[in-house]
């Protein structure tokens, strides 16, 4: 699977958690312990993390330096059959095994929030694939910038325009 979302946090700690600095989720599957894209305070260095069942392999390691406030990142988590990624901003900030399989029977998929606490900021165009991106795939994810189709007129072309200038 891939979990590739825009955020852009308010704050140097952009979490509302319960925990200090944890956890600010900002796309999950939680209730059956699946998956998590979020911020992890507690993780000086790698606060942007993706966090992965059985055993949240990438916990407290597998992230990306904390994003600038105000500043609009991307970020994707790919897990495939037995290693899993991290892209920032389109390119690959860290790879690692991962020793699978994923549960997939949950139903609960939250963004923004989940029991551990949430990310504060703004999150946009998250999108869930049932298969493992390339990095080509990460790439071109990217660089749609919010604007994958039909950019006259649209709404998606005005909040992409908001967002270029926010
Ligand atoms: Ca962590």
């Amino acid at each position: 699977m891939s979990v590739a979302a825009w955020v852009n946090a308010d704050s140097d700690s952009p979490v509302k958690g319960v925990v200090a600095g944890c956890c600010g989720t900002i796309v999950a599957q939680r209730d059956v312990n699946g998956w998590a894209l979020r911020f992890d305070g507690r993780n000086a260095g790698q606060e942007m993390e993706f966090i992965v069942q059985p055993g949240w392999q990438g916990d407290g390691g597998f992230g990306a330096p904390q994003f600038d406030k105000g500043k609009w990142h991307h970020i994707v988590g790919v897990v495939a059959d037995k290693e899993m990624f991290l892209y920032v901003d389109g390119k690959l900030e860290k790879e690692q095994n991962y020793n699978g399989p994923m549960s997939t029977g949950g139903s609960e998929m939250e963004i923004g929030h989940a029991s551990d606490g949430g990310f504060v900021g703004i999150i946009d165009e998250v999108l869930i694939y049932n298969k493992a991106l390339s990095a080509n795939e990460v790439k071109q994810v990217f660089e749609a910038n919010g604007l994958p189709v039909q950019p006259q007129n649209k709404l998606a072309t005005r909040w992409g325009q908001i967002k270029t200038s926010f």
